[in-house]
């Protein structure tokens, strides 16, 4: 039986109101036709012609309504002189006599457009990206850096400025090759039509338009086309800010890499203006060096690829010989501070691989190690034509073999090393704590007795003494000890002032004869004297700290290629017009870390803003004359001379290992990002923890 739905109910109800509706109106139609049909034809026709009236009037009215309506629409915009403002979504300009909001300080800030979104801010190295690589939750171990993640900048083809200072010298290895003079034109080209995308053009201001957050490459894109010869875009940044600086270091680090990366993987040192490598222990001498850079740094994807190298084709089982010193600090010290940085097992395995393959050389009548040990035949000797060691070489593998003994438990390591230490220690033959630069390994004994320097062949012997202490929970009594009088044995024989200026230097002494002569590895003197100020030593080694980074200093600023030479002289009579003197076999740079290392510890120490600014200008020095195109920094001969300063085609390996790392922490805000009350660095900056001492 069929019942009516709700449905179907409102569905007649709508029809009936809709035929309702449509018989209403025919009605009323038809009413109102019978209406005119009853006026007469006189009123009729007024009716028609005052219709006829109204329709003329309108007509005519309508040009000047329609004025007026337009002009009603916009006067609420009246304000917005310059629609531009709309399109670059920036506010009105302030009326005359208002300040902009920025205040004078920043009196270009109303012409900027909105800043880019998330400028950059993450620049800390940031976490791992794998689990093995978490940080160690366990006592006594550096956690690795902590921080947001880091957002590379996209790179920018090489600025066209920078490749009109590259120096003659340099211009020519470009030139030389036709390719690569068609390439730098290409970029410059490509340069100039980014520069015009880029920019957007605003009352006569040019603007920049979006920053772009690109991440690099995956290694196997690199591989496809690798990276065109750029530099990282901190425009974004403030200019100065540390953070602009620390870009400014990675870039550096990049370009390195880069051409470490295509002309030297897997071999020991670039060779940058050839375009090949070195071999010196065929043991991918720079890439380890350089791993605890890549992390601290945040180099993640140049960390990870450099890591799959040390996983498959590092091997120690090699017919080679080495130097137990260099390797030590290198590559030995390269692996552990990268596994107390990353907690990666794999480089705990192959330090201790190294560690038992270099033991051989300990294996002497004196115990004084030899300074070869052939990794593969497990054999050791001295250099061919002396029995001697040199005394910084075999005084400086100590942190790193103590602290491969605390990880393996295996205390044969810090055994041999603490021997020598104990026996250089009651050793006859110092001179008011100052070493000889030479110990015999039949004897024991100190050789060629009477010079004294803080330099070469000395150097890290005085920088251990105190790391090792720091490093032990400064209990090791004997090792302060020898530190204490060995400053004193500085102070009172080798330190002494320029004539001029009065610049406080550290000479040598040759057999009672002072020589104004330092070379540039002293000027980690400062930094090592402001460590142990910082750990509780007299004020005074602050004191001389603070002088001798001054001079440090100088050794760069008056050079004309702003790079210090390898050698100084000082001039000690007041009548001279230079204090620092440069003999023409000493005129050439290495891209050696010590002045910055110094200006590393004395920033952290002193938060003195012009440390960080004379960091910055040597880092600009190394980028105006010793940066080749297509990747790498050379040493080069002659820092005298800006327009030929002579490439050397050598990429040491401590550029990437120290220079360039102390340079990133130097510019680094976080006094917590490697602490120096918690690790402390070898001599080839690569950071070891400092250990618990144990309770007393
Ligand atoms: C590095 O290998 C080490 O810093 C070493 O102690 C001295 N020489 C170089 C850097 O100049």
């Amino acid at each position: 039986m069929y019942s009516p739905s709700r449905k179907d109910f409102i569905a007649v109800t709508l029809s009936d109101a809709h035929s309702r509706a449509y018989n209403n109106g025919k009605h009323r139609r038809q009413s109102c036709w019978r209406k005119w049909k009853q006026l007469s034809r006189l009123q009729r026709s007024l009716a028609l012609g005052l219709l006829a009236l109204l329709l003329v009037i309108g007509l005519l009215s309508y040009p000047s309504l329609s004025h007026h309506w337009t002009d009603n629409t916009v006067s609420s915009d009246t304000d917005w002189l310059d629609v531009s403002h709309r399109a670059l979504d920036l506010p009105p300009p302030p009326p005359p006599g208002v300040r902009p909001v920025a205040g004078p300080q920043e009196p270009r800030l109303p012409l900027e457009p909105r800043p880019p979104p998330e400028p950059h801010p993450p620049l800390e190295p940031h976490p791992p990206p794998e689990p093995h690589l978490m940080p160690d939750q366990g006592p006594g171990v550096i956690p690795a850096p902590q921080g947001p993640g880091i957002t590379f900048l996209s790179e920018l083809p090489l600025k066209k400025k920078n490749a009109k200072k590259v120096p003659l010298s340099l211009q020519k290895e470009l030139n030389s090759s036709d390719t690569a003079g068609a390439e730098m034109k290409k970029r410059e080209e490509e340069e100039e039509e980014n520069t015009d995308k880029k920019m957007v053009s605003w009352r006569g201001a040019m603007i920049e338009a979006d920053q772009g957050t690109d991440p690099l490459p995956s290694a196997n894109q690199k591989e496809a086309a690798p990276p065109p010869d750029v530099s990282t875009d901190t425009r974004a940044l403030p200019a100065h800010s540390s953070a602009a600086r620390q870009e400014a270091v990675r870039e550096a680090f990049r370009h390195a890499w880069r051409g470490y990366r295509e002309h030297a993987w897997g071999h020991d040192e670039l060779k940058p203006v050839s375009k090949s490598h070195a071999e010196w222990f065929g043991l991918g001498l720079t890439l380890i060096d350089a791993l605890d850079t890549m992390w601290i740094l945040g180099l993640t994807e140049e960390f990870a690829e450099a890591r799959e190298w040390v996983e498959k084709e590092l091997s120690f089982e090699r017919d080679v010989d080495v130097n137990l010193f260099e390797t030590t600090i290198r590559i030995l010290g390269g692996l552990l501070s990268t596994y107390h940085l990353t907690k990666d097992p794999l480089f705990l395995d192959k330090a201790k691989d190294l560690g038992s393959r270099l033991m051989p050389a300990f294996r002497t009548p004196s115990k004084i190690p030899f300074s070869d040990v052939n990794l593969g035949k497990g054999t050791a000797h001295p250099p061919r034509w002396t029995a001697d060691s040199t005394l910084a070489e075999v005084t400086s593998v100590q942190l790193e073999f103590r602290e491969l003994s605390r990880l393996t438990q295996d205390p044969q390591y810090q055994d041999v090393v603490n021997e020598v230490m104990r026996l250089v220690h009651k050793l006859p033959g110092k001179h008011d704590g100052l070493v000889p630069m030479f110990i015999n390994t039949n004897s024991g004994q100190f050789s060629h007795k009477g010079a004294f320097t803080l330099g070469a062949r000395a150097d890290s012997y005085y920088e251990y003494l105190l790391k090792q202490w720091i490093q032990g929970g400064k209990v090791e009594d004997d090792l302060l000890e020898d530190y204490l009088q060995a400053i004193e044995g500085v102070r009172k024989h080798l330190v002494r002032q320029t004539g001029p200026s009065r610049l406080t230097f550290v000479g040598e002494l040759s057999h009672n004869r002072f020589n104004a002569k330092m070379d540039h590895l002293v000027c980690f003197l400062p930094g090592t004297l402001a460590l142990g100020a910082h750990h509780g030593l007299t004020g005074a080694h602050m004191d001389l700290a603070l002088q001798l980074m001054e001079t440090c200093h100088q050794m760069y600023a008056q050079m004309e290629t702003g790079l210090s030479p390898e050698i100084a002289h000082f001039s000690l009579q007041t009548s001279s017009s230079s204090d620092v003197l440069v003999k023409p076999a000493d005129r050439h740079n290495l891209l050696r870390p010590e002045t910055v290392e110094s200006l590393f510890y004395l920033f952290r120490f002193t938060q003195e803003p012009k440390y960080r600014d004379w960091g910055w200008d040597i880092l600009q020095s190394f980028n105006k004359y010793t940066r080749v195109p297509g990747g790498g920094y050379t040493s080069i001969n002659n820092v005298r001379d800006p327009v030929n300063p002579g490439p050397r085609d050598k990429m040491e390996s401590f550029f990437l290992g120290e220079t360039l790392k102390y340079l990133f922490l130097l510019f680094s805000d976080d006094m917590d990002l490697l602490s120096l009350d918690k690790v402390v660095f070898n001599t080839e900056a690569h950071p070891l923890p400092i250990w618990t001492p144990p309770p007393k």
